[in-house]
Order: C-alpha cells, then sequence, then structure tokens
C-alpha cells in the first residue's frame, strides 16, 4: 500500500523549499523512533529525492544501570525477565573427590519490598531457559537480589547475601564487562559449565545488549577474594530488559 509520505516530501520540493534534511521523530526518546534523511537538497519539480528512513532502538543505558555492586536502577518504562544459569556451590571431600551442587536458595527484591523466593535446589535442577521471574517497573525503580545455601556440615544456611548488603557478594555485570574475580574466571578449573557460554574466550562476559547478569558469591567473604573459591558462581542470574 502506498503511504501520503513520498507525495508530501515531493509537494514540499515542488515550492523549491530549500533544506538540509527532513526529521521526522514520531515517539519519546524511551520508545523505538524513526528519522527520515532525504537527498537532495534542493529538488526541482517532477525529481523523486532519495528517501531512507531508519528506526532506532532505545539501548540498555537508557533502560537500566548498575547501582555497584549488585543493584540495578529502572531508567525507564520496562518489563524484566529473570532466568537462572547456574547454582554452583559444590560440596567435596578434601581431596576434591566425589563432588556434589548444594542445596542453594536465589531471592529477588522488586523496589526494596520483600524478598519472593525464585530458585529452592540444586544446579542439578536449573533450567536456563525457564523464566522465574517478570517484573514490570518504572523510571527510578529498583531490583536486588540475594541468597544463601544449606551447610551440611554446620546443619544450618549459610550467611544469606544480597545486592549492596555493605560487601561486594553480588555483582550486577553487564555486556563486556570482565568477572571481577582476583584470577582470569575463563581459565580457572573452577569455572563451571553453566557459565561459559556467556563468557568469551578473554574472560569477559558475553549477553545480549539488553541483558545483565548477576553474580553471586556465596562460600567466601570480601577477604577471600584472593581464593579460588570466590568464583562468583554460586549463583547466576540472567535478567532480560524489554519495552512493557
Ligand atoms: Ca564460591
Amino acid at each position: 500500500m502506498k503511504t501520503s509520505l513520498p507525495r508530501l516530501v515531493c509537494r514540499v520540493f515542488a515550492h523549491a523549499f530549500v533544506f538540509t534534511s527532513l526529521l521526522a521523530t514520531v515517539s519519546a526518546a524511551d520508545e523505538p523512533y524513526g528519522t527520515i534523511h532525504a537527498s537532495p537538497g534542493i529538488a526541482r519539480v517532477g525529481v523523486f529525492p532519495a528517501l531512507d528512513w531508519e528506526i532506532n532502538y532505545p539501548g540498555l543505558e537508557e533502560v537500566a544501570e548498575v547501582d555497584p555492586p549488585g543493584k540495578i536502577k529502572v531508567l525507564s518504562e520496562t518489563t524484566m525477565q529473570v532466568r537462572l544459569l547456574g547454582a554452583g556451590v559444590t560440596l567435596s571431600y578434601s581431596d576434591g573427590s566425589n563432588m556434589s551442587f548444594v542445596h542453594t536458595e536465589g531471592y529477588f527484591s522488586f523496589n526494596n519490598g520483600s524478598w519472593q523466593r525464585l530458585f529452592a535446589g540444586t544446579n542439578d535442577i536449573v533450567s536456563q531457559s525457564k523464566v522465574l521471574k517478570t517484573q514490570d517497573a518504572f523510571q527510578g525503580q529498583s531490583v536486588r537480589f540475594g541468597g544463601h545455601y544449606w551447610d551440611t556440615s554446620s546443619g544450618r544456611w549459610s550467611h544469606f547475601y544480597y545486592s549492596n548488603d555493605g560487601t561486594q557478594n553480588v555483582r550486577v555485570l553487564k555486556d563486556g564487562d570482565s568477572v571481577p574475580t582476583t584470577y582470569n574466571i575463563a581459565n580457572s578449573p573452577t569455572l563451571e559449565q553453566f557459565i561459559k557460554p556467556y563468557l568469551d574466550s578473554g574472560g569477559k562476559i558475553d549477553i545480549g545488549p539488553m541483558d545483565m547478569i548477576v553474580m553471586l558469591e556465596l562460600t567466601h567473604t570480601d577477604a577471600q577474594q584472593y581464593q579460588t573459591g570466590y568464583d562468583l558462581q554460586d549463583l547466576v542470574f540472567l535478567v532480560t530488559f524489554s519495552e512493557s
């Protein structure tokens, strides 16, 4: 179907209207918007100028930002989907044999609200494609993550770490960020299989442009960052942002 737009543009040219480009912005900055470019700048009657139309989509930087080290701040209306990529707390004999995944729980808090449990179990039951939470959000709202595991040796829950609790145990990272371990996680024997598809060969996060990854360290403290057990893979969430 023909639209009336080219005819309108040509009529403008027919009146020998001089311009360098014709711009038409069709919606607000936080939504996809389009721009028309026309050339040549001057067109005679009967000459059809070349038009091209490009559509621009909002980038992640317009939708959300990291409140370091581990909180997400929403910058414009969006819908978030949260998936769990893995739960990497393991238990083994002192010689490293008989390794098994440990029961772990992952939590979500929207806009400083109460903690909602998104996951309970071991890595063996994690389905990376399963959406655990869909959350609509507006500018100024925030998202936090938390977690702990069942410590069989002490018979109680481990310390509950959560976003911006005064520790570095929860980190939110974007595409291209380096995993903030003190050693190259990509070459580490402690690297979990579940995180490999989300790292490039240099150990940087490789996710979609509208994604954030949330990495939790549950077994080690800030003071133990030089130990290989400080691997930030004890719970790993993927958060994907889209338009509401
Ligand atoms: Ca750990």
